[in-house]
């Protein structure tokens, strides 16, 4: 465990593996949503890094800033309050790590305990204060298409095949009408990361949902389950629909680029002193 030197804390990976631990603890949870809080927790990972701009070298996990109003009140962030306020008890109960480090630790807790491949994770973030917060606008529009993804993502500085590779995180969670306005999950197994959401993109067919709320797609069989226009946009496109075909034919192939690019996405303009990452233990190892 950590070693105290003139008061400082400086914790190692055994003090991480006990936060990925205490994370992992509390993402089942019955009385939400589809009984796990992991596909929330993902997204508060995502949201937070996904702000980085790679110009200027704003944004992204380093300062948590979605702690503060404005950024925590953009309106791609709807709900996201549910994972900060259930990982508070595990910063109470391990004052020594940043929120930006928590979250993006806890984003990888998520993805491993929901049956996804292992994310390499190194720790370094340092939170910063309101002034640090990016302006709205940053994050994907769902009722866009295939250009406005590049133009988000490309200012990331990601490529299309890591687009296409983060998007295989919709086999997990949900739509809720009351945050983003759109309805329902992507996959039969919101709970569990598999390559069934570029399955499903591919062979099942696909609707507009006949309804009041914002333009969305309905599979027509089971007229259970939904897609985006930007997650239609990923087999429009003739680029995109290449790399969809890839990982709807294998796991395998998709788990290990997801994990490339995810682990990528949670460092962007983090100024890292170490280059030490950590693989830590699943509840399931
Ligand atoms: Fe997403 N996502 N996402 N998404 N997302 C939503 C939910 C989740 C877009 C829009 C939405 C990624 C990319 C995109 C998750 C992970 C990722 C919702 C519903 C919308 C809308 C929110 C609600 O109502 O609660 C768009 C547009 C893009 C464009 O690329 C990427 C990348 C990732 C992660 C790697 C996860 C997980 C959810 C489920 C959250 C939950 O609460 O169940």
């Amino acid at each position: 465990s950590g070693l105290k030197t003139g008061g400082v804390f400086t914790p190692t990976k055994d003090d991480f593996q006990k936060v990925y631990n205490d994370v992992a603890d509390l993402l089942e949870n019955n009385d939400y949503d589809d009984g796990s809080y992991g596909p929330v927790v993902l997204r508060l990972g995502w949201h937070a890094s996904g702000t980085f701009d790679k110009e200027t070298k704003t944004g992204g996990s380093n300062g948590a800033t979605m702690r503060f109003a404005p950024e925590a009140d953009h309106g791609a962030n709807a709900g996201l309050k549910a994972a900060r306020d259930l990982l508070e008890g595990v910063k109470q109960k391990h004052p020594w790590i940043s929120y930006s480090d928590l979250w993006t630790l806890a984003a990888v807790a998520a993805i491993q305990e929901m049956g996804g491949p292992k994310i390499p994770w190194r720790p370094g973030r340092k939170d910063g204060d309101l002034s640090a917060c990016t302006p709205d606008g940053r994050l994907p529009d769902a009722s866009k298409e295939q250009k406005h993804l590049r133009a988000i993502f490309y200012r990331m500085g990601f490529n299309d095949q890591e687009i296409v590779a983060l998007s295989g995180a919709h086999a997990l969670g949900r739509c809720h009408t009351d945050r983003s306005g759109f309805d329902g999950p992507w996959t039969f197994s919101p709970t569990m990361l598999t390559n069934d959401y570029y399955r499903l993109l591919l062979e099942e067919k696909w609707a507009w949902k006949k309804w009041n709320g914002p333009k969305q797609f309905e599979d027509v069989s089971t007229k259970s389950l939904m897609m985006l226009p930007t997650d239609m946009a990923l087999i429009k496109d003739k680029e995109f629909r290449k790399h969809v075909e890839r990982y709807a034919k294998d796991n395998d192939l998709f788990f290990k680029d997801f994990a490339d690019a995810f682990g990528k996405l949670l460092e962007l303009g983090v100024p890292f002193e170490k280059e030490e990452k950590f693989v830590f233990k699943s509840t399931t190892d």
